[in-house]
């Protein structure tokens, strides 16, 4: 074990940071300007770039990604129930909930964990208003199917894009997909403010409504309280750190893609070993490698797996677990076998631009070798 131990922690993701002298440089201008937050220059400059780079109609940029999800569902007027995946993270239910709204949980498609579209229909009822998809790990949704069943239906979709910066479909962002689309700008994520999100819209008419959400129902003509708000606003050392990394973040979208056909490679023998199973891109799809995940072909070898990986210094981690509908802080019903199944037995491996292809090899030995123990240790 010891020449395959780590000498330093590798974790799940490490954030993507610009050089200092760069951040520094817009420090200056945050000193120079003395506007620290409340929609200030370089927000704005931020919010113009993402328009321009990613071919945006509308963004409104916030504090982070869930409170940017919860005030598009308030903008939006909701009400009664939300159709919604379980496997996400837990923001996703949350600002459902936050909203007095009540998630029915659809389940998944067993190839790329999204919100399978065929399940939504039969949970359609005349207190649905909505429907919230998750693009699981950076991988889209089936997009078509979704509008389809929106405009049938008369449904509101708002994409939780959270993990999908920089996915394109057919040339076109992930983001112009539905009524609103969610992004988190997370330290976690492939692009990171520190903490930060967005929404991007086509809809002008919320473009005044999510500026007085974010700040405490205030609108700007008026000066007045027309709306239950938020403090969700972005401040200017976030928008800081999104202009520094809109430089670096294709060249990191790239190191990511490396790392993540090493890994597809690597562990290959396993897959046709039905020991575990990876996640192929999307064809028409520009990835962003946002996660590499594997899913092992049982619960017991995951939970083998998950705590004896750290006494490598390994750090991996459960994303989700266990499905949102097993919160123990709800009672919702549980029939979502697929999700259930993929959630108890998922485990995201390290995958960040830094981390070079030597340690990527090293964690492939890593859980080769303890997947051999584990099996000997069984018969
Ligand atoms: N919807 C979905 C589908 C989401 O996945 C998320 C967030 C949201 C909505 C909400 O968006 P935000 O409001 O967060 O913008 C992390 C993130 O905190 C969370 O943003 C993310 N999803 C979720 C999937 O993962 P944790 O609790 O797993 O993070 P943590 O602190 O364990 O970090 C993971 C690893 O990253 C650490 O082991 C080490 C490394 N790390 C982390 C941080 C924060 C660093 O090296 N440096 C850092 O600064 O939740």
């Amino acid at each position: 074990m010891d020449n395959l131990k780590f000498k330093d922690p590798i974790f799940v993701t490490r954030p993507l940071l610009p050089p200092i002298e760069e951040y520094n440089k817009r420090l200056q201008e945050i000193w120079d300007n003395k506007w620290l937050t409340n929609q200030g220059p370089l927000e704005r400059e931020f919010q113009a770039k993402l328009k321009e780079k990613y071919g945006l109609k509308n963004i409104e940029t916030f504090t982070n990604g869930h409170v940017s999800l919860e005030i598009a569902l308030k903008a939006l007027d909701l009400e009664g129930e939300v159709i919604t995946t379980p496997f996400t993270f837990a923001s996703t239910t949350q600002a459902i909930i936050g909203n007095n709204l009540t998630p029915v949980f659809a389940d998944i498609d067993p190839y790329y964990y999204d919100l399978n579209p065929d399940n939504i229909e039969d949970l359609i009822s005349d207190k649905t208003s909505a429907i919230v998809p998750v693009h699981v790990f950076g991988n889209p949704c089936e997009l078509d199917k979704m509008a389809k069943i929106a405009k049938d239906y008369d449904l509101k979709l708002i994409y939780d894009a959270a993990h999908a910066f920089g996915v394109e479909v057919n040339g076109n962002s992930i983001f112009n997909y539905g009524d609103i689309s969610m992004i988190s700008f997370h330290a976690t994520k492939v692009f990171n403010t520190i903490e930060g999100g967005a929404l991007i819209f086509e809809d002008d008419k919320l473009i005044e409504k999510f500026k007085a959400l974010k700040n405490f129902g205030i609108t700007r003509d008026k000066e007045e309280v027309q709306y239950l708000g938020k403090n969700g606003k972005m401040n200017e050392f976030e928008a800081a750190m999104g202009l520094c990394n809109l430089d670096l973040v294709d060249d990191a979208i790239k190191e990511r893609k490396l790392i993540y056909n090493k890994y597809l490679e690597e562990l290959k023998d396993l897959e046709d070993e039905g020991i575990l199973k990876m996640i192929k891109p999307q064809e028409n799809t520009k990835p962003n490698y946002a996660y590499f995940t594997i899913k092992l072909n049982s619960e017991e070898l995951k939970d083998y797996l998950f705590y004896k990986l750290p006494e490598y210094n390994l750090f991996v981690k459960r994303y989700f677990y266990p499905p949102c509908n097993e919160f123990p802080a709800y009672d919702f019903e549980k029939n979502t076998p697929i999700a259930q199944d993929v959630s108890y037995k998922i485990l995201s491996l390290p995958i960040y631009a830094g981390l070079s292809l030597e340690a990527v090899g090293q964690i492939c030995e890593i859980i080769k070798t303890e997947i051999c123990n584990f099996n000997s240790k069984k018969f």
